[in-house]
């Protein structure tokens, strides 16, 4: 078995430079490896290319000690930890060719005896298929020693991290390890171990990809039951928040919330890995998805039904752009499809945006000439309709005196 002293982790974003400063304040040898020359130029003068609370002490510190470096180039190492994107194609299938790339820059390096980690969300069956490229590209390895040839251990560990709480959870939380061989699982328990203090549970490559994949579409299933709920109670005209509040008191009911739809980067596009993986078996986690993903035209419908009601001058007010509650991220938010949706099929309505979270309006949105991005009282002030996609405080908090006399479509219930 071989001590890992010096690891390289290739791909410094939100995931890999956590994971590369952990490690290297935790007394090995780590080198950072990205293609944008600017964030690794940065992280050498310590630092940190984006925001993430406490990231910038162990980078700071780890570079000023020379434990931490960054390079655009993936040297020789005792373990590699591959932590790049895996977004998915037209198609729902994942894009693999960002793990290819890396393990194109890590196979010149081995030697025989190394350690090389897939931490990226990925379809199961994907740390086979990198282990096989791997050998693909050497030949003379080999991933068991089969005909004596020197083995190059590969292992899948998951990131489950919360962005926001990443250098706590990243200790605290629980580790998931699979190899493709019991030495490789062995091998990265040993790596994680250096600064993991919860438990690191082992099991297989392919069971290990599943796991991740499963948390994210296990909520995705249950949103989905959320939202149709909702859909079927507005038919019958009952109140879906007091139905589902009214069930949860059953020892064994906890339905989830409905919504405007399912936003993220993580739960509205992990489960399709699972689709594509087993596409005829997977059919409730396709339609859950599906479900979910219906969900913004059905709002977008209940405006216009609405609208019907006003006078045709009558602006909307949107309130909300982010993906949930309290956070600025906006990234594949359901929000902003809705009001762009809304601004291209109402091309003669002012639509009045609000979200305490941003100072001007995403670069998808900024191009309709009838979107404007105010206060929260103002925009609620002017309108004759107000739809509420998020369940900011702000707007919890807000007089109630102000909704008076208007019509309001409340996709998350907190003005029942
Ligand atoms: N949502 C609802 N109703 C609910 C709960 C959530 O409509 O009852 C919506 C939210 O508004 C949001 C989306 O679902 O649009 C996702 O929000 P979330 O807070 O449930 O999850 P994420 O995407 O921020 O983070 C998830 C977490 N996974 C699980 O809870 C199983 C997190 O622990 C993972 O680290 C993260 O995905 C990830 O990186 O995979």
């Amino acid at each position: 078995m071989n001590t890992i002293h010096k690891v390289a982790v290739i791909g410094l974003g939100y995931i890999g430079l956590p994971t590369a400063a952990i490690l290297a304040t935790n007394g090995l040898q780590v080198v950072g490896v990205d293609i944008k020359q600017d964030n690794v130029d940065a992280i050498n003068r310590g630092e940190v290319p984006f925001v993430e609370p406490d990231l910038h002490i162990h980078v700071a510190g780890a570079v000023s000690v020379g434990t931490l470096t960054a390079t655009t180039e993936t040297p020789a190492a005792d373990a590699f930890i591959l932590a790049v994107p895996t977004p998915f194609n037209a198609d729902k299938t994942a894009d693999l060719s960002y793990i290819e790339a890396a393990a194109r820059g890590v196979a010149p390096q081995l030697r025989g005896g190394e350690l090389v980690i897939l931490e990226s969300t990925s379809p199961p069956g994907t740390t086979q298929h990198l282990a096989d490229y791997l050998i693909g590209l050497r030949p003379d390895l080999s991933l068991d020693g089969a005909q004596g040839k020197p083995i190059v251990h590969v292992a899948h560990c998951p990131e489950r991290v919360l962005p926001g709480r990443v250098m706590i959870e990243l200790v605290t939380n629980d580790r998931i390890v699979g190899g493709i061989t019991d030495e490789a699982t062995e091998l990265a328990r040993q790596l994680y171990h250096v600064f993991c203090q919860g438990d690191i549970h082992l099991t297989d490559a392919a069971t290990a990809e599943m796991a991740k994949l499963v948390e994210n579409s296990y909520r995705d299933v249950n949103i989905a039951f959320a939202n149709e709920l909702s859909v079927i109670s507005d038919k019958m005209g009952i109140d879906v928040w007091e139905l589902i509040e009214l069930a949860n008191h059953h020892p064994r009911v906890n339905i989830l919330q409905p919504g405007p739809g399912v936003g993220g980067h993580c739960i509205a596009v992990d489960p399709w890995f699972i689709v594509s993986a087993a596409p005829n078996e997977s059919r409730l986690i396709r339609q859950a998805r599906e479900t979910n993903d219906a969900k913004p035209a059905w709002v977008i419908d209940q405006v216009k039904l609405a609208l019907k009601e006003v006078g045709s001058e009558a602006k909307v007010a949107a309130l909300g752009l982010a993906f949930k509650a309290n956070i600025d991220d906006l990234r594949e938010s359901p929000a902003i499809g809705i009001v762009k949706q809304l601004s291209v099929d109402l091309p003669e309505r002012t639509i009045l945006i609000a979200e305490p979270h941003v100072t001007m309006l995403p670069q998808s949105l900024t191009s309709s000439s009838n979107l404007h991005l105010m206060n929260t009282e103002r925009a609620v002030k002017e309108a004759d309709v107000v739809l509420l996609l998020v369940d900011h405080d702000e707007f919890k908090e807000m007089d109630r005196s102000a909704l008076l006399g208007k019509s309001v479509v409340d996709t998350r219930g907190i003005w029942r």
